[in-house]
């Protein structure tokens, strides 16, 4: 039969020497575990005869429980050691000074937003708004747009379900209702921009599902194209900040406009970065026209007396280019570290006669 008190002696002082929870766990599997040497002298008791057993039994049970009982001592003695190391380890000192957060920025798109405004604004045209979400007769039929024609598909529009009075409203396509929507409560002449989030169905490098526009619209008495072209290059010169700007009129098709155009501007793309007013290549910059005699009667303005202009502009493709971002998707990626490295001050709102960037 084992020596109970050396046993004991052997396994108090290793429950001593044990310096962790896992040194310490492997004396309790050694004493305590299935093969464990008190585990055996209890299944040892098994074999005795009765007299020896009530002679060895309550040694061996007075062993196990007060090897167990140091065992659990040590373990919680250990275990407050372990806990008081890891609250020092994630002290914090309250005196220290914060760590510098991430600052928050104005976003290129508002920035340019504010930029092609102020440009505007100082050229006399007036800000006007309008709902996101539209009716089919001022997104579409008020402009021209025949019955069928693909830009109303399911593809490009968001349509909501038909409501109550059987009508499918819609996210607007583009911010030319809010033109309509004027034209419908003011008395001609008429000059504003129209700038806000417009809904597209398409996702590429190029498209997002909602982007930015702002669109023109001056109506008065004898406006013709040549009205047209001096607003729109001397708002792309001082846009851009350049003086050398040169640009060609592209004959186009818009159903609310005729006749219609693109607008490039000369560019030089050798370097890698679009540089506006020097160069051989051409960039399209916007689209314009005058507008169609329909729209204008649709919206009770007479066309014999009143003529107009129109033209509109992607705002987050317009601070690509000025600001070379590679891809639209970014803008709405809403990642922080983008927006430091592309962001503006808050505190330096746009302006034509010190600057607008
Ligand atoms: C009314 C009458 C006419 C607005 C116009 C464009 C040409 C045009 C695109 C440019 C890039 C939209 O962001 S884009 O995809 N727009 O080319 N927009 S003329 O014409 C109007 C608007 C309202 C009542």
């Amino acid at each position: 039969m084992t020596d109970l008190n050396a046993l004991e002696a052997e396994l108090t002082q290793a429950i001593a020497a044990a310096n962790d929870v896992a040194a310490l766990e492997a004396v309790r599997v050694a004493a305590l575990g299935k093969q464990g040497s008190i585990s055996g002298l209890l299944k040892s008791m098994g074999a005795m005869s009765p007299d020896e057993r009530r002679e060895k039994g309550p040694l061996i049970n007075g062993l196990r429980d007060r090897i167990s009982a140091a065992l659990n001592a040590k373990k919680a003695g250990l275990e407050a050691v372990e806990l008081e190391a890891r609250l020092l380890a994630g002290r914090v000192d309250l005196s220290l000074p914060a760590p510098p957060r991430r600052k928050g920025a104005v976003h290129p798109t508002m920035q340019v937003m504010d930029e092609l405004i102020a440009v505007f604004a100082e050229m006399g045209f007036a800000v006007a708004e309008g709902p996101d979400i539209e009716d089919d007769w001022h997104n579409f039929t008020a402009l021209n747009f025949p019955p069928k024609h693909p830009a109303r598909e399911m593809h490009d529009t968001f349509f909501f379900k038909p409501g109550a009075d059987g009508e499918r409203r819609l996210l607007r396509t583009h911010t030319s209702p809010v033109q309509v929507r004027t034209m419908q409560s003011q008395e001609p002449p008429i000059r504003i921009v129209a700038p806000g989030r417009v809904f597209r169905c398409d996702s590429d490098q190029t498209h997002t599902p909602m982007f930015h526009q702002i669109e023109g619209l001056v109506i008065d008495k004898g406006i013709h194209m040549g009205h047209l072209k001096w607003t729109l290059e001397t708002f792309v010169a001082r846009f851009f900040e350049t003086d050398a700007v040169t640009t060609r009129f592209r004959p186009h098709h818009f159903p609310f406009t005729e006749p219609s155009a693109e607008m490039d501007v000369r560019c030089d793309r050798s370097g890698g970065e679009v540089k506006i007013g020097q160069g051989d290549d051409w960039l399209e910059i916007l689209g314009c026209g005058m507008v169609h005699p329909n729209v204008l009667r649709q919206c009770g303005i007479d066309p014999d007396v009143w003529q107009g202009f129109a033209f509109g502009l992607g705002v987050d493709r317009m601070g690509m280019l000025k600001y070379g971002m590679p891809d639209l998707r970014d803008m709405f990626a809403s990642d922080v570290r983008w927006l430091e490295h592309y962001g503006f001050s808050a505190t330096q709102a746009p302006n034509p006669a010190s600057g607008l960037s």
